[in-house]
């Protein structure tokens, strides 16, 4: 349970962040709590992994890919402990491995939509969207991008940093001068934290900013995502819960303590609507957002009385 206890915490402080990286990261921690289980009955078994599971999925609320992950990696079919236990090892495992190799893909697939001379700008620090920008450079396409600061954990900067290490040219701008600096894009390129079964795409917050702004200079907007990013529940109409956290991560408490008509708000993600997404790269194909809830039904294997 330390492991598991370290991860939650790890996810929660942001140490391990991002939307991909949250679900390899609980995957492993379900694989390596299940292996070392300690239980005298399978009825223990399922309520010592049903309460971790649930424990790991409650550290943040909005990336999808960390319920998909926990459900996917947790799931055993046999009602004997030790057939269980190797079942969410392997389970675990393949998750963890189709995830490295989904960000291969995407690279592969989306780098072929990026042409020589491309100034692409994006948003916040998605692997999946620097896997597309990294290969595209590779396969030699002179590109260059303009990274926002994406406050107030400024994740920008590690794009910048990721980007620099491969020697890609970089522009760091504030998250206030995307639409100043849109009529210099050919293409914007950001992550997901979820997609809705009607396509609309969950990010870091501004993302919608700058799809608005995209939209208004006819602008290419391309999302990369896992096909784990793909949120079932929003079949039946459950909404996405918008993660809202704590507000001394935008200012100093010092500053506004004395002010008695001030509220401050921290929400890390928002919403963008399908009409101003061009195209989704998945590890499975370019999709149309319209397409969504075929790859939830399709790809994610999971009937809707599951849900
Ligand atoms: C990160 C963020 C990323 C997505 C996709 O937010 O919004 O764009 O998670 O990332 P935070 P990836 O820093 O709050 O976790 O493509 O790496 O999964």
């Amino acid at each position: 349970m330390q492991k598991v206890q370290e991860t939650a915490e790890k996810i929660r402080n942001m140490e391990i962040r991002g939307a991909g990286r949250i679900a390899k990261a609980a995957a492993e921690a379900i694989r390596d709590y299940a292996a070392g289980l300690d239980v005298a009955s399978m009825e223990e078994f399922s309520a010592r992994i049903r309460e971790v599971s649930n424990f790991l999925i409650s550290t943040r609320p909005t990336a999808v890919s960390l319920p998909n992950a926990v459900k996917l990696s947790s799931k055993y079919s046999s009602a004997n402990v030790e057939e269980a236990r190797q079942e969410i090892i392997e389970n675990a495992n393949l998750f963890i491995e189709r995830a490295d190799k989904a960000l291969e893909k995407i690279g592969k697939i989306g780098s072929r939509r990026i042409q020589d001379g491309d100034v692409i700008m994006t948003h916040c620090n998605s692997h999946a969207a620097l896997s597309i920008i990294t290969t595209a450079f590779e396969n030699g396409k002179d590109i260059s991008i303009i990274s926002t600061e994406s406050r107030p954990r400024c994740q920008g900067l590690l794009t910048i940093r990721h980007l620099n290490n491969f020697g890609i040219p970089t522009t760091l701008i504030v998250d206030s001068a995307v639409r100043y600096y849109m009529k210099d894009v050919d293409k914007v390129i950001v992550g997901a934290d979820a997609i809705a079964a009607n396509g609309a795409l969950v990010n870091k917050i501004g993302t919608s900013q700058l799809a608005l702004a995209a939209h208004e200079a006819r602008k290419s907007f391309m999302v990369a995502a896992e096909t784990f990013k793909f949120s079932p529940s929003t079949i039946v109409g459950n909404p996405i819960e918008i993660e809202e956290r704590a507000v001394d991560e935008i200012v100093d408490l010092a500053v506004i303590s004395e002010l008695s008509h001030v509220q401050v708000r921290n929400p890390a993600f928002d919403f963008t609507p399908a009409e101003y997404i061009d195209m989704i790269v998945t590890d499975i194909g370019i999709i149309p957002p319209a397409m969504a809830y075929t790859v939830i039904k399709e790809h994610l294997g999971w009937e809707l009385g599951e849900i």
